[in-house]
């Protein structure tokens, strides 16, 4: 059993989740062992929530959560079989292997305690290390601690808090995109970058840094073991049709994911990491 250091404490969400509260000199964060799902980030030098949970969200384990930081693992979007989108890993629980308070930032891991599951033919482990200071940073480890190569997919599949979408601008993006919207055209990268439609889209070009611009501020998304960033918002139709998303909870959202599309493929005792740090 792991000590909780001083600025960490553990609440009961529901009756199946549970949730560690960090409060620090820097930052004040919420995470549910239940995925390894953050569930809020906000800096104390601003104030300002950078994560979105719907407020529609489930919290009895019959869905993934609805905003903060899905992990999506060890495989991306749908498939054509019958599994579950986006992977297992955001509907089990993890356990927390540390915990520490050092002089910038609260540590703390989590492993997911089983990561085998129908659809994924290695053995690997799953480390999520999350620094909670000034910045946020969220850093999955997969590990193949088999005897034979697998590839993997994945993502931290991050809802940012924004104003409006009406008026958020990203920032940072070129290159060509592949469109899920329009049966996976690919297209050039809009300039500027706003937002009027759904938009389901998965970035080609891994660029390292993107802005999200808006009237209260700007958050800064750093991504490192990517190849793809996804950009998603439902918009009003598919808003809408989602159970746990309000008619209108599309205005206050945008993902930006770190992700993992292409398939990256980890040789016996290879270990990558997907991070993303948010400011
Ligand atoms: O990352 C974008 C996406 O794959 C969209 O196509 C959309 O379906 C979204 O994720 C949410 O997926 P979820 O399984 O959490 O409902």
């Amino acid at each position: 059993m792991v000590v909780m250091p001083e600025s960490v404490t553990l609440s009961q969400r529901s009756d199946v989740i549970e949730v560690l509260e960090i409060d620090n000199e820097f930052a004040a964060a919420s995470i549910s062992l239940w995925g390894a799902h953050m569930l809020s980030f906000e800096p104390k030098h601003d104030s300002r929530e950078r994560l979105w949970v719907s407020e529609t969200a489930r919290f009895d384990g019959s869905k993934s959560i609805r905003g903060g930081i899905p992990v999506c693992w060890p495989w991306f979007g749908s498939r054509d079989d019958d599994l579950q989108a986006h992977g297992y890993a955001r509907k089990r629980y993890w356990r927390v292997i540390n915990a520490s308070d050092e002089p910038l930032f609260t540590e703390i891991t989590l492993e997911l305690t089983d990561t085998a599951g129908k659809g994924f033919e290695g053995s690997a482990s799953l480390l999520l290390t999350i620094r909670v200071g000034d910045s946020l940073s969220v850093s999955l480890s997969t590990e193949n601690t088999g005897d034979t190569a697998f590839t993997y997919n994945g993502a931290l599949h991050t809802y940012f808090d924004v104003l409006d979408i009406n008026h958020t601008e990203l920032q940072g993006l070129s290159g060509d995109y592949s469109d899920k919207t329009q049966n996976w055209a690919i297209l050039p990268t809009p300039e500027p970058y706003r937002f009027s439609e759904e938009t389901d889209r998965i970035h080609l070009n891994p660029v390292g840094r993107v802005s999200i611009a808006q009237g209260d501020g700007k958050t800064t998304v750093d991504s490192v073991g990517h190849d793809s960033l996804v950009v998603w918002n439902p918009w009003t139709k598919r808003s809408a049709d989602l159970v746990d998303m309000a008619d209108d909870g599309y205005l206050g959202m945008l993902c930006v994911e770190t992700a993992v599309t292409q398939g990256k493929t980890l040789e016996p005792g290879e270990v990558h990491v997907l991070e993303q740090t948010i400011s």
